[in-house]
């Protein structure tokens, strides 16, 4: 055996305000669409984790991502203040933090976000996101020079999740910071959400992007069957929206909308599944889901 061969296993918070592209840089890290992502704020609602694992055994480095919503200055609903507790819950108990801002600067929501972290822990890394949206990449200095006299971050990366820049600097930052520990996935794992989980959020995630500004936020999907044979999976899902009046938008003329979120969905769940899959969707009507801790609970928003 070679002594210095160190396994490393650590819990890895993302977090940050909504839309700074918490969930597209998960998937960046871990390879995998396991978190969705869309143009419009608050689109993650639960703790989603993402597992990558670097090297070969003993000499492992596995990390556990979790993604976490956009910490919300407003929490209204009880759906709100759940997203809310789930970040302050999955900052507990990490081994790192990574704190995504936009690479443009620093905003003023940054600091509620900041102001949950604990003071002088030295292991909360900034992810500058988004650098390639900078005219020039030197932009980004004055930046870094801000943020580094606003907290005493471990490193400070700037990154771009979408193109998948600097990826490697952020693993290398991230991973000084695990402890020895064997791994707790297996090497191919990327995620521990079950496959369900992942489908309702898919049929979500296309919702969101084809919807327009307001209605996707009180909509919520659920799986109502999941029959699955060797050839293939039989998904049944509604999609639930908080009024009558909002059914008709998520249908659209003559059905044309949800047959097009279906498309889009059932196209990505195969890719995740690995086998054909028939999926039928349709929509319900149930007010105030968003308040109902049943309901949540249900949908897995726990
Ligand atoms: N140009 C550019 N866009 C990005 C980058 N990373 C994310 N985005 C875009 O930013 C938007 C938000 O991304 P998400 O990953 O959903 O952001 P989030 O922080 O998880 O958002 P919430 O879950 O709502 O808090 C999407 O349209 C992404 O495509 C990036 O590196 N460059
Ligand atoms: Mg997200």
């Amino acid at each position: 055996m070679n002594g210095t061969a160190v396994a490393r296993t650590g819990m890895v918070a993302i977090v940050g305000r909504p839309n700074v592209g918490k969930s597209t840089l998960l998937n960046a890290l871990v390879g995998a669409h396991v978190s969705i992502t869309a143009r419009k704020p608050q689109t993650t609602r639960t703790r989603v984790l993402g597992v990558l694992t670097q090297g070969t055994p003993p000499a492992t480095t596995q990390f556990i991502f979790v993604d976490t919503p956009g910490l919300q200055t407003k929490a209204r609903t009880l759906l709100a203040r759940r997203m809310n507790e789930s970040v302050r819950t999955a900052l507990a108990g990490v081994d790192a933090v990574v704190l995504v801002i936009d690479a443009r600067g620093w905003h003023p929501a940054d600091d509620a976000v900041l102001a949950l972290l604990p003071a002088q822990r030295g292991n909360v890394i900034l992810a500058l996101n988004k650098t390639d949206t900078l005219a020039r990449y030197d932009d980004v200095l004055p930046v870094l020079a801000d943020c580094a006299r606003r907290y005493p971050f471990a490193a400070l990366v700037p990154v771009s999740a979408e193109k998948r820049r600097q990826l490697d600097e952020l693993l290398d930052e991230i991973a000084k910071l695990l402890p020895p520990g064997e791994p707790l996935f297996d090497a191919d794992a990327v995620t521990d959400r079950s496959l369900r989980f992942l489908a309702a959020e898919t049929i979500r995630e296309k919702a969101f992007r084809l919807l327009g500004d307001e209605l996707p936020y009180g909509i919520a999907v659920a799986i109502e069957r999941w029959q699955e044979t060797q050839q293939r999976v039989e998904i049944v899902a509604a999609l639930i929206v908080e009024r009558e009046s909002h059914k008709p938008i998520v249908i659209g003329a003559r059905g044309a909308k949800l047959r097009e979120i279906g498309r889009l969905a059932r196209a990505d769940i195969e890719t995740l599944i690995g086998k054909p899959v028939v999926l039928r969707t349709w929509v319900r009507v149930k007010r105030g889901w968003s308040e109902d801790a049943g309901t949540l609970r249900a949908l897995g928003y726990e």
